[in-house]
């Protein structure tokens, strides 16, 4: 769907020599309406922008007639126009499973009840039992559609979790499918280990044997590896207790791995304090948060994750507490939570919509949801704006304002996308 921008002045070879640099490497967008997410003006918006990209970074940014003389030589490429965001980062995803669960989404809108969908093999067992029947080709040829979508809408950076293995070589595989998407294609994969994720079937109500015979040595074995960039939890009365969670989260400090937590999501069990007292970057879902929780997150400096794909999949009422966020300073990501039960999309667009029209999100707060404070949720200080010195992931859009990328439902208007300092226009 993309290809590398043939229309850019690449400089000749003898031009390249006498500069005694490689300007291939190098160039400047001009006609830029930038939307840098720097604190100041609206979006950070910068209307008539410049930058010069060299390398993997962003080398200069800023109006247009503030451009330095010295970027002058440089292949340019101008926008007309077009706006110009730091690329998406879609920070909670589950995006590597096997099969699927649309037999199960129909037979609940035929009148199934929960029960008998259990019983048919549904719910998060079935995706159990088809992720540990696929072997490694498998997980990366499934999940590479559901990236490419992501992708296709400007994504350069997206977090992976394990969690549908629940033994210890399928959440291996799980971990090295997610890695294989980051040599695969041009986009930043973070792994999350979240074999705390439910108790499988095999240690039903034995949930301290499963975390101490499976998950604790599994994530060790994972770290050896190098398979693992955060980890993870889902703190629930349908799975993990705060205390089993904090078990967890002590092999993490040990490890020197960062925390995040699935918590609130269904009920108020405490994950968020847990979660807040060990520093975690995120804590994910929150819909029935206090206030209380929010002062703790904004203490610990954690990041709100919303996920408005499963609220409105589960047909959730709950709103998540976002006066008490605004008021305490905990930064709000989105992140699609893409997964086979509770969030099967694959369009960090129509999430930023969702964001607004479920959770009253202003755009701005919506943008930032999916740009500065999703790489905050990642422990990624190095991209998420449009800065000097950050990483030259941009996407570039067939629009005229900001605000447009949330109003619209299922349409992309992506232009171009730049990772790593790569330009792909879109065909
Ligand atoms: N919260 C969720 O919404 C998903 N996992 C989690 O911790 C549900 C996962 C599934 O149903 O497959
Ligand atoms: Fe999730």
């Amino acid at each position: 769907m993309y290809r590398h921008n043939e229309n850019m002045r690449i400089p000749s070879k003898e031009q390249v020599n006498s500069k005694g640099g490689d300007m291939r490497d190098r160039y400047v967008l001009t006609g830029a309406k930038l939307a840098t997410m720097e604190p100041g003006a609206p979006y950070g918006l910068i209307e008539d922008g410049a930058m010069a990209v060299q390398g993997d970074r962003i080398a200069w940014c800023g109006p247009a007639d503030a451009l330095p003389d010295s970027y002058s030589e440089w292949a340019a490429e101008d926008l007309g126009g077009r706006l110009v965001t730091p690329g998406l980062i879609d920070c909670h995803t589950h995006i590597v499973f096997g099969g699927d669960r649309a037999g199960e989404f129909e037979m609940r809108l035929n009148g199934a009840s929960y029960e008998e969908v259990a019983r048919a093999g549904g719910g998060i067992v079935s995706t159990v039992t088809a992720t540990r029947a696929a072997d490694l080709d498998a997980l990366v040829a499934g999940a590479l559609p559901r990236l490419d979508t992501l992708i296709a809408e400007g994504v350069t950076s997206i977090e992976v979790k394990s969690g549908y293995g629940l033994d210890r070589e399928t959440e291996l595989t799980m971990l090295r499918a997610a890695r294989r998407l980051g040599e695969l294609r041009d986009v930043t994969v973070k792994t999350t280990f979240l074999g705390a994720h439910a108790v499988p079937a095999d240690y039903a109500n034995r949930a301290d044997a499963y975390l101490d015979e499976v998950c604790l040595p599994t994530l060790r074995a994972a770290h050896a590896e190098g398979l693992v960039d955060a980890v993870d939890g889902f703190c629930e009365g349908i799975a993990f207790s705060a205390e089993q969670i904090a078990r967890v989260f002590d092999l993490a400090a040990e490890l020197g791995l960062p925390v995040k937590l699935h918590a609130e999501q269904l009920s108020h069990q405490g994950g968020t304090k847990l979660a807040a007292e060990r520093g975690a970057l995120s804590v994910d879902h929150v819909e029935y948060a206090t206030e209380d929780d929010a002062r703790a997150m904004a203490a610990a400096g954690s990041v709100a994750v919303l996920l408005p794909g499963a609220f409105y999949t589960i047909r959730e009422t709950q709103l998540p507490p976002m006066e008490h966020f605004r008021a305490h300073g905990v930064p709000m990501a989105l992140a699609t939570d893409c997964n086979p039960g509770s969030s099967p999309l694959s369009s960090l667009l129509l999430t930023l919509n969702m964001g607004c029209t479920l959770f009253r999100l202003t755009p701005e707060e919506a943008l930032a949801g999916v740009t500065c404070n999703a790489a905050r949720a990642l422990g990624l200080s190095d991209r998420g704006r449009i800065a000097s010195g950050l990483r030259a992931d941009l996407a570039i859009w067939d629009v005229t304002r900001p605000a447009e990328l949330a109003y619209r439902i299922g349409f992309n208007p992506l232009h171009a996308r730049v990772s790593g300092g790569k330009l792909e226009t879109r065909t």
